[in-house]
């Protein structure tokens, strides 16, 4: 049986963290990043996917997992896309664990390189928290700057999936998404699934339902507070061709979604924090 608690492992040069506990839940998450890599709830199988061809020398974003968006979602501003957080190294504020959870608290705060891109002070928090078939991300965001600043932000969560065009993502029935591959003209689905049949990149909104993603002989619940939206992206074949870190049939094996603050800018005045929530439950 693996070891359970928390220890600090080396991911091919680049600083990381494994959690385990004594149900045979585990995760490892880079320090690079901040970002879960990898997660097995006890009745096994890794739940994310992470790219065989995902950069791991701390030169590019890691692919898959789910890296966080921070201070920028996609292209919705001028930073380089999704933001610099994803590719920033976070330090271990806390650590805590007995045999039935592990919990670690990542820090990422404004530094000269940071307010050379964005002008602005920051306490960025993610605490990951492993329990029974939980995985539970929370993201805080506190303005500790003299001036107020919008943000926008998303856990791009990385699922792994044996077959996508037989995976069915229940619970976004009736709400209204900006479809990127369409010139993010705003549509609204009719039906209550969602299958991935094409390239897709969707931006729900005000999405207030858990979600569902059924699986052949597995299910996965998503839930989110505090992130107002969620993205449903599928690179599919063109784009999984296109991407040097994707194998090309990538596309069949993995989903986003994603828990996002993305359609409205979330504004924090000097002092004021926000926090937002994705727990994913293995069925
Ligand atoms: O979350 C969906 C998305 O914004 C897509 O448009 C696609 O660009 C994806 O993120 C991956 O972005 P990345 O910068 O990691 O290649």
């Amino acid at each position: 049986m693996a070891r359970t608690g928390i220890e600090r492992v080396d991911l091919k040069g680049l600083p990381a963290l494994r959690l385990a506990t004594g149900s045979g839940a585990s995760a490892v998450v880079s320090l690079f990043g901040g970002q879960v890599l990898s997660w097995t709830p006890p009745s096994g199988g890794d739940r994310l996917y992470l790219s065989p061809q995902a950069a791991n020398d701390g030169s590019r974003p890691i692919r898959g997992g789910i890296p966080v968006c921070f201070p920028q979602f996609a292209d919705l501003g001028p930073l380089t896309p999704h933001g610099f957080a994803r590719t920033a190294n976070w330090s271990v504020l806390t650590e805590r664990s007995d045999k039935d959870f592990a919990l670690i608290t990542l820090g990422l705060s404004d530094d000269e390189s940071t307010r050379a891109l964005w002008p602005h002070g920051f306490k960025a928090e993610l605490s990951i928290l492993i329990e029974e078939s939980r995985l539970d991300l929370e993201f805080e965001v506190t303005n500790s700057g003299d001036t107020e600043f919008e943000f926008t932000a998303a856990l791009h969560t990385y699922l792994a999936v044996r077959e996508v065009e037989q995976s069915r993502l229940e619970g976004l029935h009736g709400y209204s998404y900006g479809d990127k591959t369409d010139g993010n003209r705003i549509k609204r689905d009719s039906g209550d699934v969602v299958l991935i049949e094409a390239e897709t990149d969707r931006v729900y909104h005000d999405v207030q339902r858990p979600l569902l993603l059924r699986e052949y002989s597995r299910s996965l619940g998503i839930n989110a507070e505090g992130f107002a939206d969620v993205v449903v992206w599928n690179p599919w074949i063109e784009r999984s061709a296109a991407l040097a870190d994707l194998p090309n049939d990538a596309f069949r094996h993995l989903l986003c979604v994603e828990a996002a603050a993305a359609q409205h800018p979330l504004r924090l005045a000097p002092g004021d924090s926000w926090w937002g929530r994705q727990t994913l439950v293995a069925l």
